[in-house]
């Protein structure tokens, strides 16, 4: 913030050096940025967010089928950006430019779920967001000082690439990413015999080094993996397993009255890569977790079909949602290394499985001893107190009819599916806010035709009683949220980009031509590129390649291609390129989609493809 190009007198010089002084300066309204947090209002927390001020936490939303990253303000709701990650954004220019179709390697479409943070000491560093895409099984990387994706790595032998977790502690060197569908392995026509044989379908657990975004190894087993965690010591990560059954239909994935929580044992796991004990399947080593073959996974008996799998802030416990079963189970986690050691069984594990009502699928926690569960059947939040719990289901049955551990219900609209509190995945779980990620909205809204928005409903739970304070609307279908403390993201992110960063940046603008081959390298700078005009012969190979810049924060430029539908933006120093066949022949003009300037509509220039 001590950059001096950054404030306003100097904004206005540079535009006004430009030419004409634009409203722009108006983006920039530094009060704000030094707005003091909120106060806390009578009766609970206030939601306000006057003009100007801003918001206590960033929120980090999954964009489900949009395949894309959502950033909202919390408390206030408001939608500030989009990450786009595997999508197409023709906006921002993602899946169009060279640069993120590098990354998307021809496969622009996704089902984002999850979005976890990189963690330190169980908080979040600030560094990275991780990202699942469900539809075509990868993991992607947003590096936060952008808000940008920077690597997206493909998981071979996996389907339905689902629950993802970052390790938490000391800090994340791997992230698990599982696959909720079970295929052969290898699933390709070398294995055909497995097709129609269910028997040899498998899931697999993935572990991926989040700085080099490499697989590290898989653990193949018979069971399928849903929601991921990772526990606070840095020793295990766990997931859900609703079909131990290895069912291809419903009725079969029910048959079992348990499926498992999964536990798998990272001291294990490096000690049988360093020993060799793999097989490489499609380039990955597999390690075997199948039951009775291997030493590596815990599998602890849980009522039926579980969804969610979350962890206490304290550390001490891992909830898994009953879903199916009207209960969660509550499984202690320094009783997992007896049960690995053979001192208990697996089921000894549980201290608590207290009933909270039809359909838990995700639970989030206050820091004050309190959990919060989500019931999609019932359309409710219920809070209730793991301690109680866990005293009733010592005492017994009677004890437990009484459900003493239930201390609010609160109905939602409609059908929840996850829930998320302030900071509840970390050891700062704060106990502020809660966002139920409502999947009907049935008619809170303007009606909008027969697709109706997600209801995502903001719950102050800063009291006693669960306080349903703001409903905000989102297009299909976030499936789950972060929500992180201002402070530890807003010093990280940047305002520009470090321009030679990008190998090709442009200093000075021009056409190039090797053969059929045509570089054009240009500056913009609000109002103009630094080209009026370039040629080229139809059936070229052009490479447009662009730099911005304007250092002036907020200052971007667009560069569209009339009738090429090419269209990208460039932010404060970024360079982006784009390679397109020069098909069709006449003149069109290149022009600025991004108001840069008063003098905006004349930022263009002309592509003349000769014939
Ligand atoms: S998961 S509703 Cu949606 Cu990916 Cu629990
Ligand atoms: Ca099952």
């Amino acid at each position: 913030m001590g950059d001096k190009r950054f404030n306003r007198r100097n904004f206005f010089k540079i535009v006004g050096a430009a030419g004409v002084a634009t409203g722009t300066a108006a983006l920039l309204p530094k009060d704000a940025i030094f707005a003091k947090s909120r106060k806390e209002g009578k009766g609970g927390l206030s939601q306000e967010v006057r003009p100007g001020e801003l918001d206590d936490y960033y929120g980090f939303w999954s964009g489900g089928h949009s395949g894309e990253v959502r950033v909202i303000g919390v408390p206030s709701m408001r939608e500030i950006s989009r990450i786009p990650v595997f999508n197409t954004d023709v906006a921002s220019g993602w899946g169009i430019t060279n640069e993120s179709k590098a990354l998307l390697r021809g496969r622009a479409g996704g089902d984002t779920h999850h979005v976890h943070g990189s963690y330190k000491d169980g908080v979040y560093d600030g560094k990275y967001l991780f990202v699942n895409d469900k539809l075509n099984n990868r993991m992607a990387r947003i590096r936060i000082d952008y808000m940008e994706v920077d690597a997206i790595v493909d998981v071979p032998n996996i389907q339905g690439a689902h629950g993802l977790f970052p390790q938490r502690y000391p800090r994340t060197e791997w992230v698990v990413l599982n696959s909720e569908f079970q295929t052969p392995v290898p699933n390709d026509a070398s294995n055909k015999k497995a097709f129609d044989n269910p028997q040899e379908y498998y899931g697999m657990h993935t572990i991926i080094d989040a700085e080099k975004m490499e697989i590290v190894c898989q653990v193949m087993l018979d069971e399928n993996c849903d929601l991921a965690a990772t526990d606070y010591q840095g020793k295990y990560s766990m997931t859900t397993s609703y079909n131990i059954e290895k069912g291809v239909t419903i009725s079969e994935m029910l048959a079992s009255d348990y499926d498992y929580m999964l536990v798998f044992h990272w001291g294990r796991i490096k000690k049988a890569l360093a020993a060799g004990k793999y097989r490489k399947v499609n380039g990955v080593k597999v390690l075997e977790g199948r039951k009775g073959r291997s030493d590596i996974v815990l599998r602890i008996p849980v009522p039926k079909n579980p969804h969610g799998i979350n962890i206490s802030p304290d550390g001490k416990y891992a909830v898994c949602c009953g879903k199916v079963s009207p209960t969660v189970t509550v499984v202690e986690l320094d009783r997992i290394d007896l049960a690995y050691a053979g001192k208990i069984k697996p089921e000894e594990c549980i201290v608590a499985q207290p009933y909270v009502g039809l359909g838990p699928l995700h639970t989030t926690f206050d820091g004050r001893g309190n959990a919060i569960t989500s019931l999609f059947i019932d359309s409710t939040n219920v809070k209730w107190n793991i301690a109680k719990a866990i005293e009733a289901e010592k005492k017994g049955k009677e004890a437990k009819k009484e459900n003493p551990h239930i201390v609010d219900v609160l109905d939602i609209h409609y059908q929840v599916g996850h829930i998320m509190a302030t900071m509840a995945e970390t050891r700062e779980a704060d106990g502020k806010w809660l966002v139920s990620l409502n999947k009907v909205s049935k008619d809170r809204y303007l009606n909008v035709g027969p697709l109706k928005p997600e209801n995502d409903q903001l719950i102050d739970i800063s009291g006693e009683k669960l306080r349903l304070v703001h409903d905000s609307p989102a297009y299909i279908e976030p499936h789950d949220c972060i929500m992180v403390r201002r402070d530890l993201i807003e010093s990280k992110v940047k305002h520009r980009y470090e321009m030679f960063d990008h190998p090709l940046a442009v200093t000075k603008s021009g056409v190039e031509r090797k053969g059929k081959k045509v570089t054009i390298r240009m500056t913009a700078n609000a109002p103009v590129y630094g080209l009026q005009e370039a040629r080229v012969k139809k059936g070229d190979e052009v490479t447009l390649i662009v730099t911005n810049h304007d250092e002036i924060v907020d200052l971007s430029n667009g560069v569209a291609i009339s009738n090429y539908n090419i269209n990208f933006v460039i932010a404060p120093y970024q360079t982006k390129s784009v390679t397109f066949t020069a098909d069709r022949p006449g003149v069109h003009w290149i022009y600025c989609t991004n108001f840069c300037h008063a003098l905006h509509l004349e930022m263009r220039m002309r592509l003349i493809v000769e014939v």
